[in-house]
């Protein structure tokens, strides 16, 4: 049966009529109004809401999108609705109250501030105690090992080969929902702890402290005072052993009840006994403070109440595990030894030594991966043996290894660009380079594919300029696009104004398309009928964001025209497809654009990108959503690094030079 998107209309004016879909989308979004709604000196700032112009419905409001669903209303007059009124979040939460139409209440949409106001009376919120990641974890293990056996090969491999089992029965971490991003923000967000997390790291512990006091190697993790045939130095044996692996393990010299407690672990046993010292390694590995960021702080911020600086050591870690995702090494914690760390242009000089190193560009590839959801693509050979899969792929029908492929070369233009290029952000959105390593890949872009090493190829000229054209993002693992998908994505995660939730029974499944219509037809007619619900997010603030790639098909190949098919894979006909759109990458600018070059430029111009990345890179670093308002002195520095052709690396040193880096608040 051939699809019918009437079908989907119909079932749309049903739930109409039952007043259960929620509507409005907010129009106009005041910016440059502070927290508490005054005008922000800096212009930073949050939306409020009032005034509305657009959007059907009232009561739309909230931060996130919870809306007030209502009956629906029919007069269809505007009336103003309290929903506007300032948060003290000043992240344009509430805002938007949308007036009164047909529709009834409905979800919020609130523009991003541009700009953070840092105000140093405001203290951060509290932060909570962090588990480290189990990649984070893993790291510090391996170093720990490294460091026990000082660097003997052998020795090494042998003890890591001993954990292979451990170590592969540790959870992934995953991208955590959280209610701003329900399929996943960021896997440093990640703190569940479920019983296989428990039982891992115990594990991991016991095979740990097991392959450490194994004949062949106890002599060089405990020493020769272990091995030799003299018993009367075994206590002084164990006490050394206890503060000198205890404080590498833990990340701090242990206080002397510590060491008591540890050697309490070990038993009455007054000889070297290798099974105790495997307890004790293996209770050393299951510490709160090896497995959590202990932070007790230091000295108090005058002015914040509640805030602390760091202390040396705890400092040493979270800088180390910012940068390296794993535990300080020797220089770190010599100087957190001496406290130099404390000190800004020593503190400065390890932020530069230790950008330098490999595991910095590492860590951050692995924040862009989270942050462009590289993950989220789905199989793009899971539908080789549909018909209209097939014919619409053609000569380019996937194998299992182009996702991988896609995925590789996004994140391989965030890690060029970055690195390699020492580009600015903007230049995220001129790039005409090629990452695509696959042949496969490279055919759908029409050119040659890169071998990783010398200057990458160019794409075809003035067609698909920076990353938001690349296969990755338009690919769908089905003959069509997702406009509303790819517009989503643009409006969340690349510019950070809030959608509020969709409508209760809105479809979240692809759009099926009518047989004489081009996806942006049959998208425009389920979700932009003038009085519906749905227009008012959609057409003005997310579908736009996605038409303007519509010149690129379900396999990112360049097209001019769609070609259209029956069910049964034969085609139909051709309809030429159109890209020009009014994408409001600013709330009120109306300007209409050709295609995906002019969007890439007005994203690029916008201002919102850097506020955006500088936002995303928070949540990474803190493990949680950020407060706008709150967060100003986290945020801000780190904006203003992205912005005026600062360079993308500097994301990371903007973000650990900050004040708030190196501070902690308690409740
Ligand atoms: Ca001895």
């Amino acid at each position: 049966m051939a699809p019918n998107p009437r079908r989907n209309l119909r079932a749309l004016g049903v739930s109409l009529a039952l007043g259960v879909a929620a509507g409005g989308c907010v129009g106009k979004v005041t910016e440059g109004v502070g927290p508490d709604g005054s005008p922000a000196a800096n212009g930073s700032g949050a939306a409020t809401g009032s005034g509305a112009t657009t959007g059907s419905g009232t009561g739309g409001s909230g931060t996130n999108g919870a809306g007030a669903t209502s009956s629906g209303g029919s007069s269809g007059k505007a009336s103003s609705s309290s929903g506007g009124s300032s948060s003290s979040g000043g992240n344009g939460t509430s805002g938007a109250s949308s007036s009164g139409g047909d529709g009834t209440g409905g979800s919020g949409t609130t523009a991003a501030p541009p700009t953070f106001a840092c105000d140093d009376s405001v203290a951060p919120p509290a932060a909570s105690l962090r588990r480290l990641t189990m990649t984070e974890y893993q790291n510090s293990v391996a170093d720990l090992i490294a460091w026990t056996l000082a660097g003997d090969a052998a020795s090494i491999e042998s003890v890591t080969s001993a954990l292979a089992p451990a170590l592969a029965d540790l959870p992934a971490d995953v991208r955590q929902a959280v209610p701003q991003d329900l399929h996943g923000a960021y896997r440093r967000m990640d703190q569940t702890l479920q019983q296989e997390h428990v039982d891992g790291a115990y594990e991991l512990g016991t095979a740990l402290g097991t392959a450490l006091t194994q004949a062949s190697v106890i002599g060089k993790v405990v020493g020769s005072c272990a091995t030799d045939s003299s018993s009367s130095n075994d206590a002084a044996c164990l006490d050394a052993f206890i503060q000198k692996f205890g404080a590498r393990a833990l990340r701090h010299p242990l206080s002397a009840d510590d060491v008591t407690f540890y050697e309490s672990v070990y038993g009455s046993s007054t000889t070297a006994d290798p099974r105790a010292y495997a307890d004790v390694i293996g209770v050393l590995l299951n510490a709160p403070e090896a497995m959590y960021f202990v932070e007790h702080g230091d000295k108090p911020v005058s002015g914040q109440t509640g805030v602390y600086e760091l202390s040396p050591y705890e400092l040493a870690s979270r800088l180390s595990y910012q940068l390296w995702q794993t535990a300080p090494d020797d220089e770190l914690l010599a100087k957190a030894g001496d406290a130099s760390l404390l000190d800004d242009a020593t503190y400065a000089a390890e932020v530069t030594r230790m950008l330098a190193d490999p595991r910095a560009r590492e860590t951050l590839g692995d924040f862009f991966e989270d942050w462009t959801k590289v993950q989220d693509l789905p199989a793009l050979d899971a539908k080789n043996s549909d018909p209209v899969f097939k014919a619409f792929a053609g000569s380019d029908l996937p194998n299992a290894s182009l996702r991988q492929a896609m995925i590789d070369d996004v994140l391989g233009l965030l890690d060029y660009q970055t690195w390699t290029a020492s580009s600015t952000l903007g230049e995220l959105f001129t790039t005409e380079l090629s990452f695509a390593k696959d042949d496969r890949l490279a055919k759908l872009y029409g050119i040659g594919s890169w071998d990783g090493k010398s200057t990458p190829p160019s794409l075809p000229a003035g067609q698909r300029p920076g990353l938001l054209t690349r296969a990755l993002f338009l690919s769908t693992g089905s003959p069509n696009t997702r406009p509303i998908m790819k517009g989503v994505f643009i409006r969340k995660s690349i510019l950070c104004d809030e959608l509020g939730d969709p409508p209760p029974g809105a479809n979240a499944m692809p759009p099926v398309l009518g047989p004489d219509m081009t996806t942006r037809e049959s998208v425009e007619a389920i979700t932009e009928m003038d009085g519906t619900v749905c227009a008012g997010c959609h057409k003005a603030y997310i579908n736009p964001l996605g038409y303007a790639t519509e010149d690129f098909d379900a396999l990112g190949r360049f097209r001019s025209a769609q070609v259209l098919f029956d069910d049964q894979g034969k085609q139909t006909g051709t309809k030429p497809i159109d890209t020009s759109t009014a994408p409001h990458v600013n709330f009120d600018d109306a300007t209409t654009i050709a295609g995906a070059p002019e969007l890439m430029q007005l994203l690029n111009e916008s201002g919102k990108v850097e506020a955006c990345l500088a936002r995303n890179f928070f949540r990474f670093t803190y493990a949680r959503w950020d407060d706008p308002a709150a967060d100003g002195c986290a945020l801000e520095p780190v904006r203003q690094a992205l912005s005026g052709g600062g360079k993308l690396q500097d994301l990371l040193s903007a973000t650990v030079l900050t004040s708030t880096f190196r501070r902690r608040a308690f409740q």
